[in-house]
Formats: structure tokens, C-alpha cells, sequence
């Protein structure tokens, strides 16, 4: 017997329907989540329903689908977005798309959606009045999520879409809100994700609805909509939207930088004419070459090298701009001390790093710290300080010590609810975490903070730190940032180089793949060994406690050939003394199973 319930409220009045919502949970969630869906049915904006129909059954243990990925494009005219449709589809095969939108015409009488022949254009849904209706699904966080109490349009697409495409034979989904004051559509295939095109119709047009499209044999579509229709599936990691919350915090930005502009102080970078003569520099003795970059970013210390660097750095991140700064550590400084000032509030996760926490010093701020990745006492802090300037919430993505992770999406959806600038470090998750190393937003399929912070000198190999944002940003970063402004900008041969590891790991994600195989390899080694740890990133911490015995341990490791840290107070709190195992690509097997069993060995050999 599986252990599911499926729960689903339809509400109306005179017989007209008003809502309807569905869940899919565990029996000890079924009271609690019947009171919700009546609660939503009682207190919907169109009006009180005098029929509210409440169905629980016992359902098949779900299908956990991870969420397709969520990309916004923004259009400015529903031709525009009919186009970009077109185009992507065009990508599974789908050529005939006008023909296919003009379907539109007939769905917005069904309550489901029309299924069409991809090819062939003929419809294949027996009930032609209702069409197919993907139903027994629900969104696997939404009780944590606090848009729970109300109804999340976008969420329960995405997770209809996501089931949709894993549907046999289904190869794509067109939708078209029949709501005519939005004008919001998206295109879903496997491979695309969900992507959200900001307009597919003209404001005020009330038609709209679903076409899916299905290839494949007529006698499996049977089977197709069977699985739409009765399969339980209960979706992980829906993206979290909250773009409709106004963002002041740009405001002030924009106002800052428009009045240092009014003032004749802006700064801007450019590069120094190779014909010009230079009577800038600092290069005195004229010794400096490709090895020296001569002065700061503002004066003449911006080479061509840097500025394609920082073209590529947000490439690569997915970013509108980057700025590189000569370390992370002063990436950090530099970007919190020029965000938030006396009278702001700064948020900071109580392991985060040495920079991020001298950065929040410097800066004059109140700064309030919140427990170690707990999102509930972030979002409880962050609320008592709506009286402050600014907010800036600062994290870090992989916390160093012990490899953990940041729900980057939960983080998010917390930071702009409260208007609060999300500031993430990825020092330790760049090159690791996400299918290609580009970080959490990869990994969680989810958007960027308003600023990541990162290194060159890790997965990257080289030097210096950077920042990837929008391009409002980085002006601003050039204009208030004193680390960056006041620096010799780094070498225009470290730029290079930093530029060749880049070039790398674009083109061998593998390394990334290989990183993930030896780091559970590794772990499975040690659990082999009677020691059990976790690590969600290149960082496996092994726990002692003791300082002197972590020191031991260590020093007993090397005398064997082992490099391996021990961390203590106060890089970690007293009496959490450990190991820190940094993992990497290049290690072998039997390299990982020889460390494994060397450090079983030296735990287990008592204090002298
Ligand atoms: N199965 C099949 N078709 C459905 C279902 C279902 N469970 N629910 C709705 N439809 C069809 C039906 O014809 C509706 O008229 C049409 O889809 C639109 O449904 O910002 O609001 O619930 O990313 O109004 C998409 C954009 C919003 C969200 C879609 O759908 C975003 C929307 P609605
Ligand atoms: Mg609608």
C-alpha cells in the first residue's frame, strides 16, 4: 500500500467554478493540508464559493521529476515572442508554428488542453470538449515555501510543464494564459526547459490555453494520456519567482550614480591608446612589461587582457557584467563596503568567510548575524530591519570548512521579498558545483544573487577575484569599490592566464564530472573505513573536535605522505577542530583508497 494522499478542491458558485488546487502529501500532512485548501477556496478574491469539493484518495506513490529549468526572455511585443517560440522549437523538429498557433483559436473552451499530432496537426484527444488534463501533481516544496497560503500561478505551471514533458511521446508544450490582463506564456520542451516568454499575446486578449505535442505511434497515445491523466508526480526544486516585487534597492543606486555623474565624478574604465604617450603611469623606472600592469583599473592599469577576461567571466557565469579585482579577498571588502554603509544592515551567515566578515567591519553597517544556513532565522532577522537604508544579505555559496551548501533559490526568493541585495561567494563553488562547474545557479536551476563573488585561484588555477552582476553594478562597484579603485590592478599576465584556465574548464566539463566521481569515491573509501562524513562539494571535513589531537592527526598524516589541514579556533569554532579534505580532479582511485585508509589508521591511533 503506498503511504500518499491525493487531495484536490474545486470551488464554485451558481455552479460557475472559482478555483481549484491540488496537492499530493504523506498521510500525517493530509489535515493540515485539507484546512489550507479550504482556507484558499474560502478566501478567494473572486468570491465566496457556496460549493467547495474536497477529494482525498490514497494514491500511488508519486514520480519524483527534478523541475524543468525556468529562463525568462523578455519581449517587447507578442510577435516578437511568437517568433522566439518558433525559433526554439524549431529546435525539436517543430517547423509548422504558425499553423500550430493559430490552433489557439479553438482551445479556449477546453478545460484541458488540446494534444496535436506534431507532424499531422490533428487532434488526438477522444473528449475534444475538455481535452487532456494533466492532473495527480504538486510542487514537492510547496508547504515550505511561503507563497503556501496563496495560490502560485507560475509554480503549478512549471510543475504541470515539468510532468507534461515526461510524458511518453510528448515532445512539446505551447501555453498561453487565458488571462487577458497577462499576456505571459512559455514554451516547454526537455531539452529547453521552461521558458518563459513575457509576451505571447496582445494585452486584454482573452484567449488563450495548451497545446501539447506528441509524436509517435496512434495506438500509444492512449498510454500518453493515461500518464498525463493518472500517474502521480510530485516535482523537486521549482524555481522560486518573485520578479513582480518592486526592487528600491536599485533605485538608490541608480540615484547615487546619476548624481555622482551630475557632479562630474564618474569614473569609468578605458583603455590607454597603444599610440598615446603616457604621462600616467607609475611604472617609473619603465621596468614593468606584460609582468606589471602599471596602475590601477582607473588610471592606466586596464589592458585589453582584463577587459576579455571579464567579457568571458560573465559568459560564463550566465551575467551581464564582471569586474575582476586583484584577490577575492578584496573582491569582498571592496563589493560589501561599497553596498552598505553606516545606517544599512548587513546579514551574515556565522561561518562565512574572513573577507566577507572584514568587509561587513569596514563597512560601518550593522551587521547581524543569522545561524549557519538557516533560512528561517535569516528571513525572521531580515524582517526587523525594514527601518534600515539598504539590506544586503551576504553568504557564503560552499562554506569552506565544511563543504556545505546554500539553498541559493530559498536565499533568493528570502532576499527579494525583503528588497535585500544578495551577495554569494563562490570561492569553493566555482569549477565544482553545477553540471559544468558554473556554479549554484547550475546546480539548482535557479537565478544568480545580485552579485556573485568568486576566485581565479581555485578551480580556475591562476590569481586575483571577481564579481559577476548587471552592468549597473559593476559601474557602480568602479565608482564606490575602494579595493578595486585604489589597487594596481593585477598583471596583464595574470589576466592571460586566468583567460587560458578559463578557456579549459569551458571546454572540459568533464574535470567537473571527474571532481564529483572522486569525491564520492572518496567518501564511500572512508565510510568502507568506519568513517562517515558528508560533502556536497569538493570539501570533505572529518570532524575531531580536539585542537591538539586535529594537530596530531594532522602531523601523524604527513609523516606518512599525506598532506591534509588541520582547522582550528578560530578559523572554526573551539572544539570543532578537524580535518579539511580538499579534493581534486587529478587524484586516482587508488591515490583516494591508499588517503582513505591512511587517515582511518591515524584516527583511530590513540593520544600519546
Ligand atoms: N491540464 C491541461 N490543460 C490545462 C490544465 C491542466 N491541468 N490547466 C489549465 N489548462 C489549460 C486550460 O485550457 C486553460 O484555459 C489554459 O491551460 C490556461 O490555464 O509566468 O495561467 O491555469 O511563467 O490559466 C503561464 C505563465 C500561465 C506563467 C498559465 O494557466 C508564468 C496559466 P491557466
Ligand atoms: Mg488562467
Amino acid at each position: 500500500m503506498s503511504d500518499f494522499f491525493s487531495l484536490k478542491m474545486r470551488a464554485s458558485r451558481d455552479g460557475r467554478h472559482i478555483s481549484g488546487a491540488e496537492k499530493i502529501v504523506p498521510p500525517a500532512a493530509v489535515v493540515k493540508t485539507a484546512a489550507t485548501l479550504a482556507e484558499r477556496a474560502l478566501g478567494h478574491p473572486k468570491g465566496a464559493p457556496d460549493f467547495i469539493n474536497l477529494k482525498i484518495e490514497r494514491t500511488a506513490d508519486p514520480v519524483r521529476l527534478e523541475s524543468l529549468p525556468v529562463t525568462t526572455h523578455r519581449v517587447a511585443t507578442p510577435e516578437e515572442g511568437r517568433a522566439l517560440a518558433a525559433q526554439l522549437l524549431k529546435g525539436v523538429g517543430i517547423a509548422n508554428i504558425d499553423a500550430i498557433m493559430a490552433r489557439f483559436a479553438e482551445t479556449h473552451s477546453l478545460r484541458g488542453a488540446m494534444l496535436l499530432d506534431a507532424d499531422t496537426l490533428e487532434r488526438l484527444e477522444p473528449d475534444k470538449e475538455r481535452g487532456v488534463r494533466a492532473t495527480y501533481m504538486d510542487d514537492a516544496e510547496s508547504l515550505a515555501k511561503a507563497s503556501a497560503s496563496g495560490k502560485n500561478h507560475y509554480a503549478e505551471a512549471i510543475v504541470l510543464a515539468t510532468k507534461v514533458q515526461h510524458a511518453p511521446g510528448i515532445i512539446a508544450e505551447i501555453c498561453v494564459s487565458d488571462d487577458p490582463d497577462y499576456a505571459t506564456g512559455y514554451v516547454a520542451t526537455r531539452d529547453l526547459g521552461y521558458r518563459r516568454i513575457t509576451m505571447l499575446k496582445h494585452k486584454g486578449d482573452p484567449n488563450g490555453g495548451r497545446i501539447f505535442l506528441y509524436r509517435g505511434r496512434r495506438e500509444d497515445v492512449a498510454r500518453t494520456i493515461d500518464f498525463l491523466e493518472h500517474t502521480p508526480v510530485v516535482v523537486e526544486h521549482v524555481p522560486v519567482l518573485t520578479d513582480e516585487i518592486p526592487e528600491r534597492r536599485f533605485e538608490l543606486i541608480k540615484a547615487e550614480l546619476a548624481e555622482i555623474e551630475a557632479n562630474g565624478l564618474t569614473r569609468r574604465l578605458r583603455l590607454v591608446p597603444p599610440e598615446a604617450l603616457v604621462l600616467s603611469s607609475n611604472d617609473y623606472l619603465g621596468l614593468a612589461g606584460r609582468s606589471g600592469s602599471t596602475g590601477s583599473r582607473l588610471t592606466t592599469g586596464t589592458h585589453p587582457e582584463h577587459l576579455e577576461l571579464e567579457r568571458r567571466l560573465a559568459t560564463f557565469k550566465g551575467t551581464e557584467a564582471a569586474l575582476f579585482f586583484a584577490t577575492g579577498y578584496m573582491a569582498n571588502v571592496g563589493v560589501i563596503t561599497a553596498l552598505a554603509k553606516k545606517g544599512d544592515a548587513i546579514l551574515s551567515d556565522e561561518l562565512n568567510h574572513a573577507s566577507i566578515i572584514d568587509g561587513c567591519r569596514l563597512s560601518g553597517a550593522d551587521v547581524i548575524v543569522y545561524r549557519h544556513l538557516d533560512m528561517d532565522d535569516l528571513e525572521r532577522k531580515l524582517a526587523a530591519c525594514r527601518e534600515h537604508r539598504r539590506r544586503l544579505v551576504v553568504s557564503d555559496g560552499v562554506f569552506s570548512m565544511d563543504g556545505d551548501l546554500l539553498n541559493l533559490p530559498r536565499f533568493l526568493e528570502i532576499c527579494r521579498r525583503h528588497d535585500a541585495f544578495s551577495i554569494v561567494d563562490e570561492a569553493h563553488a566555482t569549477g565544482v558545483i553545477g553540471k559544468t562547474g558554473r556554479g549554484l545557479f547550475e546546480h539548482f536551476h535557479c537565478d544568480h544573487p545580485d552579485l556573485t563573488v568568486a576566485t581565479l585561484s581555485k578551480s580556475i588555477g591562476s590569481e586575483g577575484g571577481f564579481v559577476c552582476t548587471s552592468q549597473l553594478l559593476v559601474d557602480y562597484l568602479v565608482n564606490r569599490a575602494r579595493s578595486f579603485i585604489f589597487s594596481t590592478a593585477p598583471s596583464p599576465e595574470t589576466a592571460a592566464s586566468a583567460l587560458d584556465h578559463l578557456d579549459r574548464l569551458e571546454n572540459e566539463p568533464e574535470l567537473v564530472e571527474k571532481l564529483r566521481a572522486n569525491v564520492s569515491f572518496f567518501l564511500s573509501e572512508l565510510y568502507r573505513h568506519g568513517v562517515e562524513t558528508a560533502s556536497e562539494s569538493a570539501i570533505v571535513p572529518i570532524v575531531i573536535g580536539d585542537e591538539r589531537r586535529a594537530t596530531e592527526v594532522s602531523e601523524r598524516l604527513l609523516s606518512r605522505g599525506f598532506v591534509v589541514n588541520a582547522i582550528r579556533y578560530p578559523t572554526v569554532p573551539k572544539g570543532k577542530a578537524r580535518l579539511r579534505v580538499a579534493l581534486n580532479a587529478s587524484l586516482t582511485r587508488e591515490e583516494l583508497s591508499r588517503a582513505a585508509e591512511a587517515i582511518a589508521e591515524c584516527l583511530s591511533v590513540r593520544s600519546a
